[in-house]
């Protein structure tokens, strides 16, 4: 099979995560990545930096996501890493500002977002290497809940496993055992 490269573009750093969205609203998509040297670069889609953010000085960012928070035509962008921050950046004419952010005691190690409670607000889903599994509000980032995982978590996904419309988180802790979590629903 033949392979036409469309674009390449030297970012200078081992890159662990990129995601597509509209970011400035113009109706095409640009091209988001995230480096090992602790940068969030936006752009392009013909290779051209738009944005360079420098988040963390030489601590990895290890993911990112892009989700339309305020319901503005642009998506956000949520970024989390090594140095325990989780920051959500909203752009704000052509200035990138920063929406809210969280504080992990060590390593953000992931996260996603999904609406865990049936309200059709997505929340954001995130763990890290302090143990803990929170479910934030993505609008301003406040603990809807959060679980301790005494030796640590290895990975959580959302599916809803009994069935019932309602989607549950599982998490898989270090310690082998396999959790299966849900937000309790008032009676
Ligand atoms: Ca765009
Ligand atoms: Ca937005
Ligand atoms: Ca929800």
């Amino acid at each position: 099979m033949k392979t036409k490269k469309i674009l390449e573009k030297d970012l200078k750093s081992q890159l662990f995560d990129v995601k597509l969205g509209d970011f400035n609203g113009d109706g095409n998509f640009e091209i988001v990545v995230c480096s090992e040297d602790g940068r969030v670069l936006i752009l392009s889609d013909d290779g051209e930096i738009i944005h360079e953010l420098f988040i963390s000085e030489s601590k990895p960012i290890w993911d990112i996501e892009l989700y339309d928070i305020t319901q503005n035509g642009k998506v956000e962008l949520i970024s989390g890493g090594m140095d325990g921050l989780l920051n959500v950046f909203y752009l704000n004419n052509s200035k990138i500002e920063l929406l809210w952010s969280q504080q992990f005691q060590s390593s953000v190690s992931g996260f996603f977002i999904d609406d865990i409670n049936d309200d059709l607000q997505f929340e954001l889903i995130a763990y890290g290497l302090d143990k803990s599994l929170r479910v934030l509000n993505l609008q301003n980032g406040n603990l809807i809940w959060g679980q301790l995982f005494e030796s640590g978590i290895g990975t959580v996904k959302a599916y809803d496993c009994d069935g019932d419309g309602q989607i549950e988180l599982i998490g898989g802790g270090n310690d082998g055992t396999i959790r299966v979590l849900m937000e309790k629903m008032a009676p």
